[in-house]
């Protein structure tokens, strides 16, 4: 009997343990590239979406993305200039607009306004 209760308790231990640390393991990271957005105080923010980088997600984000939906990062589209950053004119490359990071430009890249 004894037996019994020793492996019981073996089990719960495990299974607590097990619960602990899938409780409180860090969360899965996301591959999706950060949009840095440097501010005037020269303080670096980040702010997913803004590709243009002129501060938050605007329409402009948004058609930018739509204007390049479905291009795959095996396509010769996703390495060409689609525009420049508002914050310094530097290149904007079509996968600079997976924000989510899954090789394809589609609607789950398009930002949240
Ligand atoms: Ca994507």
């Amino acid at each position: 009997m004894k037996i019994i209760f020793g492996v019981i308790g073996l089990i719960a231990v495990i299974a607590i343990g097990v619960f602990v640390f899938l409780k409180f393991s860090p969360a899965q990271q996301s591959t999706a590239p950060a949009v840095s957005n440097t501010a005037s105080t020269g303080l670096v923010k980040t702010v997913p979406g803004d590709f243009l980088r002129d501060g938050k997600p605007t329409y402009e984000d948004v058609a930018l993305v739509k204007a390049h939906l479905g291009c795959k990062k095996s396509d010769p589209c996703w390495n060409q200039v689609v525009g420049k950053t508002h914050d310094g004119d530097n290149p904007l490359y079509t996968s600079d607009l997976d924000m989510n990071g899954n090789g394809v430009i589609d609607t789950q890249d398009i930002p949240a306004l």
